[in-house]
């Protein structure tokens, strides 16, 4: 339908009860207002013989009434908005994790696994897949009304979401923020497959294996622009090994704590004075020119990826 769209995971289905029952009380506050209006311009219209003296001036117990239910009412659905919300920045652990980079005007999409497409996103029905994004240029906004989710990506900055979609076919995938003279053409689809068929899918889509996975791709740059020189263990630079060092705390030269998450990791590689690791100079160069969002990406989760082969030793 084209004012209602299809709602295809249970995260929809809360939202659109959401709606609708925000629709409903808007409907029950406004209505009674409206009946009273037009019944009182009727009844009390100037050639009409009713009765006009000692009308009430005001009425405690109504005026209380039509303060305290509408106060209660918007707390109850503050409450209820904001747990659907936070819902929604609470991946489940097993999510598949797909990275999803923006620029005018198009949407890249990196699998787990190492298959890219553009502006079309393959996911498997019945499993949450969490969506790690950002943006190459200026803030656009990722918008699959099938799901009912919206999330902003901005450069410089990772942002998350997660869904988990349960019915097959095709759904439509915007841009949602004005983002430039192509904003209105910056669009693509979402297509939800049984999981044998995105397997299927998958297994077509690696390139012939000239298609690394993301972190393998990351492991590569890790070497190739040097930072292996500096983070190695053999090298004679004094630099903290980052091997495993996803999730751990990290102490920092100005003596406060901080888990090393993918935005720390991120502001590590383009930002690096930001926030210096304790105990070591401030000597590692700045990255920001010269890697691409998507080389940001690959690093990041290389870094990632040292963490559970840490963790299986
Ligand atoms: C010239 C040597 C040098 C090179 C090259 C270098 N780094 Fe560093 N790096 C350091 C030093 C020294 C620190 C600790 C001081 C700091 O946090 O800035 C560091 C810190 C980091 C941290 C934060 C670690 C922590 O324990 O908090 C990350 C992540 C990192 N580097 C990643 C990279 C990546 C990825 C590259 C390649 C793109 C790279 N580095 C290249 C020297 C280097
Ligand atoms: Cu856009």
């Amino acid at each position: 339908m084209l004012l209602w769209p299809p709602a295809i995971s249970a995260h929809a289905h809360k939202v659109d009860l959401l709606i609708g029952s925000f629709g409903a009380m808007a409907w029950l506050l406004t209505l009674p207002v409206f009946v009273l209006m037009t019944w009182f311009t009727i009844r009390y219209r100037r050639s009409n013989q009713v009765n006009r003296q000692h009308a009430p001036t005001h009425n405690l117990w109504v005026e209380i009434g039509w303060s305290a239910i509408p106060f209660v009412l918007a707390l109850f659905f503050y409450v209820w908005a904001t747990a659907l919300f936070l819902d929604l920045y609470r991946p489940p652990a097993n999510a598949l994790e797909m990275h999803v980079v923006a620029k005018q005007w198009m949407w890249k999409f990196q699998h787990p696994d190492g298959a890219r497409e553009i502006n079309s996103l393959h996911v498997p029905a019945g499993t949450p897949v969490k969506l790690i994004m950002t943006s190459e240029d200026v803030i656009h906004s990722l918008y699959v009304p099938a799901l009912r989710i919206k999330q902003d990506l901005v450069p410089g900055r990772y942002t998350s979401l997660w869904f988990d979609a349960e019915k097959e076919g095709r759904y439509p995938l915007r841009c949602a923020e004005f983002c430039g003279a192509d904003h209105s053409v910056m669009d693509g689809a979402l297509i939800v497959m049984r999981p044998d068929a995105y397997a299927e899918w998958l297994a077509a889509n690696r390139d012939g294996g000239t298609d690394a996975t993301l972190a393998q791709q990351g492991q590569t740059l890790f070497r190739d622009l040097g930072c292996s020189g500096c983070h190695g263990a053999a090298s004679s630079v004094k630099a903290p090994p980052l091997e495993g060092i996803y999730g751990r705390p990290v102490g920092l030269s100005d003596g406060t704590t901080i888990i090393a998450d993918e935005q720390y990791l991120h502001d590590s590689i383009l930002l690096p004075n930001k926030q210096v690791a304790g105990g070591y100079r401030p000597i590692m160069p700045t990255y920001g020119n010269v890697l691409d969002a998507g080389q940001v990406d690959a690093l990041v989760a290389y870094l990632k990826s040292t963490r559970a082969a840490e963790d299986s030793k």
